[in-house]
């Protein structure tokens, strides 16, 4: 392993087409940021809330040219990989698809053990990438963002710590995940639990033992679904408390051959996976197939090939017409639920896994390491809370609706999050005019292109609501983001530009375009996290752009080409119309 250089970098494809909005940066650029900038210890050009994946990336491609503060709520580098340290967590995406791709260096110097990495290996990872860049003199850990305030004089943002700090920066980066804010539901009567209670999203770090004692698992999505077999293994008894079941996959967890591992890093295959992996960013693009137009026998026996090699990209990647057409979606549901019947033994129990309440895909698929054979142990019990939901938690037990009762030793909530928005909207960040983003956003979140939102100039989001976010590879796309902003900033300096906005129309235009590509899918009509659904009194609405990276891509890059239209730059609407 050699010393990081970073003139291996790669530019994110859509930048490579030839898009670029600006030529090279000149040696009086600088002097723009230094003017603009005020001067002090706790003064910088750029803010970025989050030390994650996306934090990371933005502070190592932002620092280059500008004065970065990073603020980390953990104690350690992360984000998400940080906090879901549950038993059995590990990224369903595979690992060769899911790490860093800007610098070929860092991707061919990490080794990974496993074809799925489990969280410890993820935060290993981010650790090992932060010390290889050096990103750590720059981030302040322990230390979680409460207020950005804008100051519309100044144009500076002042922003504020739980650790007391006030510091002012012109920009403000929130990379602050999609799943970072739990969501805990307010059972009647929690605080009285006697017992333990662990949150999956913010587990602690020391292992949890569960062994003799009665365990209940509220929650049955990717975080119920990985950590339900593990307890299982430890509990004296196991409740799973259900209220949607849930599709899943089994990953197949293994070891990727050399072969496959020198393949892929090959310099030749990098750049070519890469070029290919904006346009199928889950996985490597195979042949589109339509099972609904091969005979039964075929589509089949297509799907055991597929299930035998497990995980999502084998199921998905190939059958474009899962996410619009319900005629192919039902040969999907049909065949996951005929393999849940064939491996849970109790048919009472089996029917009860079966998800009947929406089509695969319209909420995020599972994959799972032996879920569904878990529930054939003595140990472990399923009770659904779909018509009898959880009404109390008392000192010992939880109780349901009927009057049942489940005495407890340990309760787990793995409830899921207040997704895309939660983190966003749990500071008080504040515009233009004082304008809380909570109140800007009490209907739904609204955003252009996905990175900003109208009445907080210069405040950037990544990968967040608008943009195609947690319905992609994230990594590629908190990737594409950095880039596009660090180029943005420097259009902006090379002119002397103090602000950047999106416009109010050119927002409504883009919620108009999410709303038409949602339209077109089969996703709209189920009760999702993308939806918002899952958050009591949480304004409902497709918050991921369902258009697909492609073209998301092609219009931010059109945006930027027309100098940033769809944005106010220093006040002034650009002359171009926006691009939605
Ligand atoms: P999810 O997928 O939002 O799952 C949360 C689960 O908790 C889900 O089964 C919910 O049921 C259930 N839930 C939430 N509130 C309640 C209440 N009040 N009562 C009973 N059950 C409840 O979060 P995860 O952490 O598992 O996964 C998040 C993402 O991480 C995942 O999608 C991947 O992208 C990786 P519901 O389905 O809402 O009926």
């Amino acid at each position: 392993m050699g010393p990081y250089d970073a003139r291996e970098e790669i530019r994110p494809i859509a930048i490579l087409r030839g898009l670029e909005p600006t030529g090279e940066i000149r040696e009086s650029d600088m002097n723009l940021v230094e003017r603009s900038t005020p001067k002090g210890p706790n003064a910088y050009d750029v803010v970025v809330i989050g030390a994650g994946f996306s934090g990371l990336n933005a502070l190592h491609v932002l620092r280059e040219r500008f004065k970065v503060r990073v603020f980390e709520a953990g104690d350690g580098v992360g984000g998400t990989w940080y906090w879901n340290r549950y038993p059995g967590a590990r990224c369903d995406v595979e690992s060769l698809d899911y790490c860093y791709t800007f610098s070929r260096e860092l991707y061919r110097d990490w080794d990974w053990s496993e074809r799925y990495a489990t969280q410890p290996e993820i935060e290993r990872y981010a650790n090992w990438v932060a010390d290889r860049l050096d990103l750590r003199r720059d981030i302040q850990f322990s230390t979680r963002v409460m207020s950005a305030v804008f100051d519309e004089d100044a144009n500076l943002w002042t922003v504020t710590t739980d650790r007391g700090d006030v510091v002012t920066a012109r920009w403000v980066i929130a990379a602050t995940g999609c799943l970072s804010a739990p969501n805990k539901p307010p059972f009647k009567g929690i605080d009285s639990f006697k017992g333990e209670i662990y949150q999956t999203s913010l587990w602690p770090k020391e292992p949890i033992d569960f062994r003799g004692k009665r365990v209940a698992v509220i929650g049955t999505g990717s975080s119920g679904i990985q950590a339900i077999p593990q307890i299982a293994e430890q509990a004296l008894h196991l409740t799973v408390f259900q209220r949607t079941a849930n599709y899943s996959i089994p990953a197949r967890q293994g070891l990727p051959s050399p072969e496959y591992v020198a393949t892929r890093k090959d310099e030749d295959h990098f750049n070519d996976w890469r070029a290919r992996a904006v346009v199928a960013p889950q996985g490597l693009p195979t042949e589109p197939m339509a099972l609904k137009d091969l005979p039964p026998e075929e589509a089949q026996s297509e799907l055991e090939r597929r299930w035998a090699l497990g995980g999502l990209s084998e199921i998905l990647s190939p059958f474009y017409l899962v996410g619009s057409s319900h005629e192919e979606n039902k040969i999907h549901a049909d065949f996951i639920r005929s393999k849940i019947r064939e491996t849970v033994k109790d048919p009472k129990t089996a029917e009860l896994l079966c998800p009947d309440d929406h089509p695969y895909t319209a909420k995020r698929p599972c994959v799972d390491t032996g879920y569904f054979e878990t529930f054939n142990r003595a140990n472990v019990s399923l009770v659904s809370v779909r018509n009898n939901p959880v009404a109390e938690v008392t000192p010992d037990s939880l109780r349901l609706q009927n009057g049942e009762e489940f005495k407890i030793d340990v309760l787990v909530m793995a409830t899921g999050f207040d997704a895309m928005t939660g983190a966003l909207t749990r500071m008080d960040i504040r515009g233009r005019n004082g304008v809380s983003l909570k109140d800007a956003w009490s209907h739904g979140p609204r955003t252009y292109l996905g990175l900003q939102t109208a009445g907080f100039p210069n405040f950037f989001i990544f990968v967040g609501p608008g943009s195609p976010s947690v319905l992609s590879n994230m990594i590629l796309g908190m990737e594409y983001h950095a880039q596009y902003i660090n180029d943005c900033l420097r259009y902006l300096c090379e002119r002397g530009i103090e602000t950047i906005e999106a416009s109010p129309e050119a927002q409504d235009a883009w919620a108009a375009h999410m709303e038409e590509c949602a339209g077109a899918t089969i996703y709209n009509d189920t009760a999702s996290w993308w939806r918002g659904a899952n958050v009591e009194g949480k304004p409902q609405g497709f918050m991921v752009y369902l258009g697909g990276w492609p073209l998301y891509t092609q219009k931010c890059a059109e945006s930027a080409a027309k100098g940033y239209a769809g944005f106010i730059l220093d006040g002034q609407r650009v002359a171009a119309e926006p691009v939605a």
